[in-house]
């Protein structure tokens, strides 16, 4: 039966390991979005939804951040978009019978994989106070449900926000008005476990939080290093944009402790003579880095930049640039120059003849990208990391200049459009002003929580309703133990959700699951059919239109789910018409215009073409709005990971059957892994110094500074070609590993990149 959910939970019984790819994409990628599409939504809606993908008059992909080219190809999705738009538009459907079915405790059994499978959910339900089964509640009932409990609040600030970042701009824009209407600043968000260390470094040396490269800028470069990221699976249309890039003549540089597989080669599924034959390799070199090493790989860039520009004065450096533009050469250059090479060789695990190929490319790049993701984010020192990224940058003038620039290549479809519309728990004050110029009413100025701090703030009773604008919260965050413990010592916990997850088990002593529209889906008004806007990754803004009948009559959009939690909770009287927006979005929109800069004539501007792009003021002239008025070089401490003998650095991955906690099946094809996801990739090298076998039975241990240690159990070892001393596995199964505490420096980013483990023989 190709639309059934499976009704056990599949276990690792069948899993088996093969050879690794070196390339992705082409015919097996093609035919399993095809496969994985059909299953969930049989033939018919896969042939309306599949073409719509990322059209100009379509939606936006609910896959990842990567933006499309003005001329769109008629298939402008990847096999993982595939995948996203199946989950979302399956045919399965959650009803009251499920939960009347399943009791909490038993959901709070079953495998993300499982809850995932069962499909969409369907009607507004709540768990009263001691009761083991969810049962179906009216909208207003729940949405007084929400108003009792915050309103008997002692403080706004009681309360906590979070935002997954697949939330439009519309419904982001109104949801941080409501809760800042409210009284508090408390709005994690996914950011926060995610770009957040890009964020922090960007803003301090450039003074803008976002990358500041276009799709056309990765034609126009002589070099791109692709650091710390895996887009073959997370980001397979920027693997499109580099195929062509590099057919163009640009050098790419892969640099990545994991040799992954659309790095190495790719063959692209929308150009017919990229079905046959082996592909195009894409990266001409590879850097295998030790996890953790960048730091001090782009310290040596620097380094060797200077020495450069010392033997050959005037022939290396962009002079003009650092004297013009820039603050703080000399004090960065003082340190750069005295950094050891030994300690940069521990840091990275390469030779000094790879640094040293690698560095001639950079210094004869005359326009130069980085693109980064996890990889360089989810680290103790990853805020330092990036700033040594752009102090390389700084050095050629890679800033403001076509072909080159800063790349971090955002996760969540519109986590960057949220992040703009205000869903940030340090807003800066320039937008609270613009928020009480329009809207008339105190902004509170005080920052909020951040997503680990709100989990302290709930472990420790400081916060006691939680509400998730999507997401799955519990499954996403580190330290499972306890952040699941700290939802629990909730009054009450809120979910807004397309899809049942483990958050939606790990209930507070009430709960609540509000089912919504996605992405694909009509979302239908007052004044009529509505679109939303979302940003792309590289600040691009456009118009996203669903088209499929929703998943159930009773579903609201996330607009209107806010407009009527704020009626509930503020009173109808209140001074934002909260009904008359939620009507129609354009008057959202119009709104934001007057708030957020960038949105002149956002309504005339998001229906033409292909949308437009935000102002980037370094990018665009060259100006950086910084506290020194001037992009800075910085400082940094010399830091990469500890890791003491017997003991391996474990860092948390995807793959190619999962979108974050979503996980659509239980293959990584690309490394040879299937039919299960309790696996551990271990160097071979690594394995015979530990005396463990391949394919051993092993826990995973982690050992945190103040002496305490976490458990994962039963994962089966796999020899990989990582680098040496480091380890790979899966999230979220890892995440008990990550210790709250351990989150990077500024950012309080959690270090999923980087845990110290031993492995242990499985009990
Ligand atoms: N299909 C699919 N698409 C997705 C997602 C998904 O789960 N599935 N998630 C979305 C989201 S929210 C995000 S943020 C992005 C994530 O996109 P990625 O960042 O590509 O995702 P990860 O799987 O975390 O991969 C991290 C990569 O960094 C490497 N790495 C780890 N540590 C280091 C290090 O210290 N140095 C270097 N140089 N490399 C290192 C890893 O080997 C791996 O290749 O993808 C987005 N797109
Ligand atoms: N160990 C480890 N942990 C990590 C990471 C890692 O690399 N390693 N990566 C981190 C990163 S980069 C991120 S971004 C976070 C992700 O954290 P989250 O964004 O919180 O998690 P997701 O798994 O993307 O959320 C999936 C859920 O979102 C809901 N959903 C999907 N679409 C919609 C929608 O349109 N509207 C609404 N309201 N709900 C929707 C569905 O119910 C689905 O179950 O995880 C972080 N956690
Ligand atoms: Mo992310």
């Amino acid at each position: 039966m190709a639309r059934k959910a499976p009704t056990t939970d599949p276990g690792d019984e069948n899993l088996s390991v093969g050879p690794a790819k070196d390339w992705a994409a082409g015919i097996p990628g093609v035919t399993v979005a095809l496969r994985d599409a059909v299953r969930q939504m049989g033939v018919k809606r896969s042939a309306q939804t599949l073409p719509r993908i990322n059209q100009k008059r379509g939606f936006d992909c609910p896959g990842c951040a990567w933006p499309e080219e003005d001329k769109r190809h008629i298939a402008e999705f990847c096999e993982n978009g595939a995948k996203a738009v199946a989950e979302e538009a399956t045919l399965r459907r959650i009803t009251p019978e499920f939960f009347a079915e399943h009791s909490v405790a038993e959901l709070g059994e079953r495998s993300g994989y499982w809850l995932g499978q069962q499909g969409r959910l369907t009607t507004p339900m709540v768990l009263d106070e001691g009761a083991t089964h969810y049962r179906p509640v009216s909208w207003d009932e729940a949405f007084g449900v929400i108003a009792e409990e915050l309103r008997g609040l002692d403080s706004p600030d009681e309360a906590v926000f979070y935002t997954s970042g697949r939330t439009s701009n519309e419904a982001a824009f109104l949801y941080q008005t409501f809760v800042r209407a409210f009284g508090t600043n408390n709005l994690p968000d996914c950011s926060n476990m995610c770009h957040e260390s890009s964020g922090s470094a960007l803003t301090e040396t450039l003074g803008v939080g976002k990358g500041s490269v276009s799709l056309a800028d990765l034609g126009k470069a002589d070099l791109i290093l692709v650091v710390g990221q895996n887009p073959g699976t997370n980001h397979p249309r920027m693997l499109a944009a580099l195929e062509k890039a590099k057919r163009g003549g640009v050098k790419i540089t892969a640099v990545n402790p994991l040799p992954e597989a659309g790095l190495l080669r790719f063959k692209n599924p929308q150009n017919p003579s990229g079905l046959a034959g082996r592909g195009t390799p894409l990266a001409d070199r590879f850097l295998q880095i030790k996890v953790g090493g960048d730091l001090a790989l782009f310290r040596a860039f620097g380094k060797l930049l200077l020495e450069a520009e010392d033997a050959a004065p005037g022939t290396v450096l962009d002079r003009e640039f650092i004297d013009t533009y820039a603050h703080g050469f000399q004090d960065y250059a003082a340190q750069a120059r005295t950094t050891g090479w030994p300690e940069i060789l521990a840091a990275t695990g390469l030779s000094r003849a790879q640094i040293q190929a690698a560095f001639e490319e950079v210094r004869d790049a005359e326009r130069l990208i980085v693109c980064w993701a996890m990889g360089l984010t989810q680290h103790k020192h990853a805020v330092p990391t990036i700033r040594e990224v752009v102090n390389v940058l700084l050095l050629g003038g890679h800033v403001g200049r076509p072909g080159a620039g800063v790349c971090p290549v955002r996760g969540h479809s519109n986590v960057q459009g949220d992040r703009t519309m205000g869903i940030y728990e340090k807003p800066k004050a320039a937008f609270l002003d613009a928020m009480e110029a329009e809207f008339g009413l105190p902004m509170p100025r005080e920052h909020g929580l951040d997503t680990v701090d709100a989990i302290r703030a709930m472990r420790d009773g400081r916060a006691k309703v939680f509400f998730a604008m999507g997401g799955n919260f519990v499954a996403a965050t580190p330290d499972t133990g306890v952040t699941e413990a700290a939802l629990r010592t909730t009054a009450l916990t809120v979910q807004v959700s397309t899809k049942l997850n483990r958050s939606h088990a790990v209930p507070g002593r009430r709960a609540l699951i509000l089912p919504t529209l996605g992405r694909t889906e009509v979302d239908r008004q007052l004044s009529g059919e509505q679109l939303v806007t979302v940003e792309d990754s590289m600040g691009l803004v456009h118009a996203s239109r669903g088209r499929l009948a929703p998943a159930s009559e009773a579903l609201l959009s996330e607009v209107a789910i806010v407009a009527r939690l704020a009626r509930a909770v503020l009173g109808a009287e209140h001074p934002v018409p909260w009904e008359e927006l939620a009507a129609d979005y354009d008057r959202i929109r119009d709104r934001i215009e007057r708030v957020v800069p960038g949105f002149d004539d956002f309504n005339i501007r998001v229906r033409r073409g292909s949308g437009f792009a935000l102002p980037h003021a370094p990018r665009d002239s060259r100006t950086f709005p910084t506290a020194t008025g001037k992009a800075n070089f910085t400082v940094n401490a010399f830091e990469a990971p500890h890791v003491p003998p017997g003991r391996l650095l474990l860092q948390t991955v995807r793959s190619h059957d999962q979108y974050n906690t979503t996980i659509y099946g239980l293959d990584d094809r690309y490394r040879g892994v299937h039919a299960g996801r309790r696996v551990v990739f271990v160097n071979p090298e690594d394995l015979k110094t530990l005396g463990i076998e391949d394919a051993a039975l092993v826990d995973l241990v982690s050992e945190w500074t103040d002496g305490t240690e976490r458990r994962a159990p039963g994962f089966r070892v796999v020899s990989y070609d990582t680098a040496r001393g480091c380890a790979a596995a899966y999230f979220p199964e890892t995440n008990v590993l990550v210790p709250l505490d351990s989150t990077a420096d500024i950012s309080n980013t959690p270090t999923s990149k980087a845990i110290v483990v031993r492995l242990e023989a499985a009990g």
